[in-house]
């Protein structure tokens, strides 16, 4: 897992500038549904329109309905064995059950994938092996995939790391011209081949020149369709049998986009990917664009896979790791 994003390593200035990423990427969550909840939740009486209308607003921020009643269970239970009995004690049970289902660990590989995610890769320099770690983005297209890499990329040169980057969707060419601009206007190197060419092999060229730019880590841009889900995984396997060739121990992230906006629908999907590709972590892009950002609590308990990174606008700065107690903390923060 990514866990080179390595809490200590971020300033307090970084941190801070993340939580307002933050803040920005839930605005509409916060106003459409959470916002309200602090008022709801502090007033003295908890009757029964009180729990439903925190039902509601879970369900409606997509939060997903088992989800949704747990949470409510859970604290009316709190509430009647008399541990809420100040106005503030609900809300701030809620703030701590929502920080914690999100801190869960994930429950682990999820069925169909096979191999144990790759060993701690470190970004603070070359690895061990004096190799680049490699990450590989997959996701359908349109879901954020070639902007995500703009950004990996912006946050870790920005952390003094060296990034290269590989076009591995091959099938059109205006992806590869879309990753050559992102690589110009982040300032760095694209490893790209005419359009229609073998992904294997771009693969492999970009790995050797980050192997002799000495470059730390290379991120890998992928198909998100081809004419079939098997075209599409016999190429994911491809690229991954020659990077193993490469390096054993690559790619040391596989992560999977998923746009926030399509909310349950890209759940569904995700599915579908996570069942035929091993996936380490997600990146959750357009997180800013959606009113129900409860979806994040969707994805984590049902994918089983950690969200890495979100997506907070259009440019390659927009871009936080993300925290459960920043996010939830940026969600429940009161209307003003
Ligand atoms: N608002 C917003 N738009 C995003 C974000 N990430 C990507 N996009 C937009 O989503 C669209 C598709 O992105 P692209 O990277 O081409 O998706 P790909 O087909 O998966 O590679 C583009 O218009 C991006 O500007 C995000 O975090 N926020
Ligand atoms: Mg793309």
């Amino acid at each position: 897992m990514l866990r080179f994003l390595r809490r200590d390593r971020s300033s307090e200035e970084s941190r801070q500038a993340e939580a307002e990423k933050t803040r920005h990427a839930v605005e509409k969550s916060r106003q459409s549904w959470f916002g309200r909840l602090r008022s709801l939740l502090s007033g003295s009486h908890l009757d029964d329109s009180v729990w439903d209308e925190l039902e509601e607003v879970l369900i409606s921020a997509d939060v997903g309905v088992d989800t949704a009643l747990a949470l409510v269970e859970k604290l009316k239970q709190q509430a009647n064995q008399g541990g809420l009995n100040e106005p503030d004690h609900v809300w701030q049970a809620l703030r701590r059950e929502l920080i914690a289902l999100l801190e869960e660990e994930p429950a682990g590989p999820v069925p169909g994938s096979t191999t144990p995610p790759a060993a701690a890769p470190s970004l603070t320099g070359l690895s061990s092996t004096g190799l680049p770690t490699t990450i590989l983005m997959v996701g359908v297209n349109g879901v954020g995939k070639t902007t995500s890499i703009a950004k990996l990329a912006h946050h870790f040169k920005s952390q003094g790391s060296k990034v290269l980057l590989g076009a591995g969707d091959t099938f059109r060419a205006a992806a590869i011209d879309q990753l050559q601009l992102w690589g110009r206007t982040v300032g760095a190197d694209v490893i790209a081949h005419q359009q229609g060419g073998d992904p294997g092999a771009v693969v492999y060229d970009a790995f050797e020149a980050a192997r002799a730019r000495s470059a730390d880590v290379l991120i890998i841009d992928t198909a998100g369709r081809l004419h079939t889900k098997s075209n599409l995984m016999d190429e994911l396997s491809k690229i991954r049998r020659v990077l193993g060739r490469l390096d054993p121990s690559a790619p040391h992230e596989v992560l999977l986009t998923l746009d926030a906006t399509t909310g349950q629908n890209g759940l569904t999907q995700a599915r579908q990917f996570t069942e035929a590709v091993n996936c380490t972590g997600i990146f959750l892009a357009k997180l800013d664009g959606t009113a129900r950002g409860g979806i994040v609590l969707a994805i984590s308990r049902e994918l089983g896979l950690p969200i890495l990174f979100i997506g907070t606008g259009e440019h390659a700065e927009d871009i936080a790791p993300f925290d459960a107690e920043q996010f939830v903390d940026a969600l429940l923060a009161p209307s003003v």
